[in-house]
């Protein structure tokens, strides 16, 4: 079945610039091979383009050595679309950036104005509310702000909590269907998730977490096994992408796009 939380005729992407070896990481587990960076970025947006979306691919950001990572600059909804205040000093220029690019495709442009801080990672759009997870990234005021602009538009807004040294809420789960959630172990055991249909990752695969639901194909991290396993048991379509240099800069599937369906 289609729904708005996990069909859309759009994405945008953004090509990673040289100066991506230089990205943010929590741990140093060496610099990110650019030529297969860019080759599995490639593959990734074949394998949108491969279910009939429109793919807008922007331009390297050198100035930004995260902004391949464009999901943490903006929210977007059916309404509209939301611009981020990142939490992290360095990114907090790359949401102006995406800015023009979504005006090409919302009437409604809305800004988190601070003080507080929100990232897109942290936000998971099911097909009943919006999750919200308070992070390193995203604190309270960010939280409130964002709440406060999407209640607007008519949506539930929750407001959850990312497990301590896990980068993004999203960094630990993904949408499936409208009520269906891959999930690590850790974050499902919070509960956030009651009342929704849940797909475990399998133990010591806790990095699968991060995957795309896409029309009818599920971007998913190669590598593994047992997760895939899980999805292809429950009957989801995958594709398998490359995504251990972005790992080196805890970014994945969802951080590479922004998805969206625009308004006629
Ligand atoms: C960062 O630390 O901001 C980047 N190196 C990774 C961002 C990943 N984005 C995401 O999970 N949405």
């Amino acid at each position: 079945m289609t729904h708005p939380s996990t069909h859309f005729s759009h994405a945008i992407t953004r090509a990673p610039a040289g100066s991506v070896t230089a990205g943010l990481r929590a741990v140093d587990t060496g610099a990110p091979d650019l030529a297969r960076m860019q080759a599995d970025h490639l593959a990734y947006i074949a394998a949108l383009r491969s279910t009939g979306a429109t793919v807008v691919e922007l331009p390297p950001l050198p100035a930004y050595p995260d902004a391949l990572f464009v999901e943490d600059t903006a929210l977007c909804l059916p309404e509209g679309a939301i611009i981020m205040r990142p939490g992290a000093p360095s990114r907090l220029g790359e949401a102006a950036e995406m800015a023009p690019t979504l005006a090409g495709f919302f009437g409604e442009i809305a800004w988190i104005k601070g003080p507080g801080t929100i990232e897109g990672g942290d936000i998971l759009v099911t097909g009943r509310e919006v999750l919200v997870g308070r992070s390193a990234r995203t604190d309270a005021a960010g939280v409130a702000e964002m709440t406060e602009i999407a209640a607007g538009w008519g949506h539930q807004v929750r407001e959850v909590f990312t497990p301590p040294g896990v980068l993004h809420f999203k960094t630990d789960c993904s949408l499936m269907d409208a009520d269906t959630i891959l999930s690590t172990r850790r974050l499902a055991a919070s509960g956030c998730f009651d009342g929704y249909r849940i797909i475990d990752v399998a133990e010591g695969e806790e990095a699968a977490a991060n995957a795309i639901r896409f029309n009818d194909l599920v971007l998913f991290p190669a590598g593994f096994p047992r997760t895939r396993d899980a999805l292809l048991t429950a009957g989801y379509n995958l594709v398998e992408i490359g995504n251990a240099e972005c790992a080196k800069l805890d970014g994945g599937m969802s951080c590479l796009s922004l998805r969206f369906t625009p308004r006629p």
